[in-house]
């Protein structure tokens, strides 16, 4: 540890589970130092969650208690440690998984300012909630609602250019109005609606945080072109609305400092707590995305791909637009069968020998990937509909997983269906948001440290891949992010290029080039992918 380092937390609450990074910033060099993460379903394994969720029915919930428990979890691993001087943590921020909404009572802020360090965070935490369940992203139940929605503002085209999205089923405005249609009671004994990153950002600060515009836009609430709340938009969602939504500001905006139970129980100085933002917003920097010309294709419970725009694109740049916490914004296309579609395909062909978390270079991986360099591309023209449960893009409602000249009981060729599905798909719903060209994909998230998965990624794509520095970008782009708001407050503006300088850069070595007669066969696989796609799923996701 140089002397004079300072220390730059970020948090990643994600699907599965809570993540820290820790940056060393010294006087010539900024480092990783400390990285860890709390599993929900293993270490908070009383809410009996499976992969980080509660399933009813079609509903997808998660507990939001367990978020604050494994804060709490985190925030002693992080005292015990030996890697870092905490009492030199000058700043922290996070971002959190996208659209999930926590609905808290009018006692929440007093409660968050007097709780009682001798005690567990949890537990003193219940009386605050009016209702104990967050829907999350993965909740595709509100199509009554969008289409509502859509209808109210002028159809889906009207609602993507307000807001930057047509009325999605996972986003956070569509779900409160479901909550508020079937449990009108609640809805008003509720005083504040926050997003998963927003909560905890108030959990941290002991005070109501505000919402910042990577993760509002997720809302269909936001006016992405002023990045202020649609008042339109609110009123075609539910009445009273603006005033149980916390205010956006920028995503470099200073919170207020550590509250004081995480100073008298774990010993932190008086931080400075800055925004939280989404989880993708997030990626953006810690893949140092924040210049066009670029992919970023994250693999982790979802996959995504995403892209940096200085200025507002048009709506064909991609499905979603969302602000970019560096200032400007970005496009985004998001598919549901991600990481538990490559575990369901592994699983059913080589079955687990132990505790499996999503990380590909763990040992139960070595047949998967084994699969992938003894079957060739195209697969002698074998492939898949990898919808093991219901997709977001394209949109199909129900699971159905499809095949086309592949034998169900060939291991291999299935592994390598899933893999070519995958990225085919990638491709070709993300066209509007490489258009330009793409200089170099950055790849992030767990299924990002298999090459072999990397090489389809090259050839499908026709573009060189890396792995992004830290195989959770998300997370280290909030301890960036937390690094750039605290220069920022003591009147050193630096430029994004800057903060993300010698951090972000990925590795030479992970540098995986596409092989030029690869290139040629998923060229022609591509359209035959898109033909078989459409023939299974008629409602194709609008790119209005
Ligand atoms: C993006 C989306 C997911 C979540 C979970 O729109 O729904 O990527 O952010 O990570």
């Amino acid at each position: 540890m140089a002397t004079g380092s300072r220390f730059f937390l970020g948090f990643d609450c994600s699907t599965q589970g809570l993540a820290a990074t820790v940056l060393e910033a010294a006087e010539k060099r900024r480092q990783v130092v400390f990285a860890h993460t709390v599993e929900f379903d293993r270490d908070c394994a009383h809410y009996h969650t499976r992969n980080g969720v509660w399933r009813s029915g079609n509903e997808v919930t998660s507990p939001p208690l367990m978020w604050a428990e494994a804060l709490d979890r985190m925030m002693g691993i992080l005292a015990r440690q030996r890697s870092f001087d905490l009492r030199r943590v000058k700043a922290i921020s996070g971002c959190g998984q996208q659209h999930g909404s926590v609905y808290l009572n009018p006692s929440a802020a007093a409660v968050w300012r007097s709780l009682d360090p001798d005690h567990e965070l949890a537990a003193q935490l219940e009386s605050t909630l009016s209702r104990d369940r967050s829907p999350v992203w993965l909740d595709e139940t509100t199509r009554a609602q969008c289409d509502a929605i859509d209808a109210a503002l002028g159809g889906a085209a009207a609602v993507k250019r307000l807001t930057g999205s047509a009325a999605t089923e996972r986003f956070t405005g569509p779900q409160i109005r479901k909550f508020h249609e079937l449990d009108p009671g609640r809805y008003d004994a509720t005083d504040r609606v926050h997003l998963v990153s927003s909560y905890l950002a108030s959990l941290l600060a002991g005070r109501h945080a505000p919402i910042d515009p990577g993760d509002g836009a997720g809302m269909n609430l936001m006016n992405i072109s002023s990045c202020q709340w649609a008042t339109r938009a609110l009123a075609a969602t539910a009445p009273g609305l603006r005033a149980r939504l916390p205010d956006i500001q920028d995503s470099w905006t200073i919170i207020g400092t550590l509250s004081p139970y995480w100073i008298t129980r774990y010993g932190f100085p008086a931080a400075q707590i800055v925004a939280w933002t989404g989880d993708n917003p997030s990626s953006l920097v810690g893949a140092g995305l924040v210049s066009e010309g670029h992919l970023g294709i994250s693999l982790g419970t979802s996959d995504t791909v995403f892209a940096f725009s200085r200025g507002l694109p048009d709506p064909s740049f991609a499905s979603h637009v969302f602000g970019s916490p560096t200032g400007g914004y970005m496009g985004l296309v998001c598919f549901k069968n991600g990481s538990l579609a490559r575990e369901a395909v592994r699983d059913r062909y080589e079955p687990a020998s132990s505790g499996r978390d999503g990380d590909p270079s763990r040992r139960e991986w070595e047949g998967f990937s084994r699969a992938l360099r003894e079957t060739s591309p195209g697969n002698h023209g074998a492939m898949m509909l990898p919808w093991f449960e219901p997709e977001i893009t394209p949109r199909v409602p129900a699971a159905g997983v499809h095949r086309s000249n592949l034998d169900p009981a060939d291991a291999s060729a299935n592994v390598r269906a899933v893999i070519e599905a995958q990225m085919m798909a990638l491709a070709n719903h993300s066209e509007g948001l490489s258009g330009g060209g793409c200089a170099r994909i950055v790849a992030t998230g767990g299924a990002s440290a298999n090459r072999e998965i990397l090489q389809v990624m090259a050839d499908v794509f026709d573009t060189r891949v890396f792995r992004s520095a830290e195989g959770n970008a998300a997370c280290l782009g909030a301890a960036l992010r937390a690094f750039h708001a605290h220069e920022l407050s003591h009147g050193r503006a630096l430029e994004w290029t800057e903060v993300v300088d010698g951090v972000t850069d990925p590795p030479l070595e992970t540098r995986v080039t596409q092989v030029t007669a690869h290139v040629a066969v998923y060229r022609d696989l591509r359209k035959r992918y898109a033909q078989f796609e459409s023939e299974h799923a008629p409602v194709r996701s609008p790119l209005l």
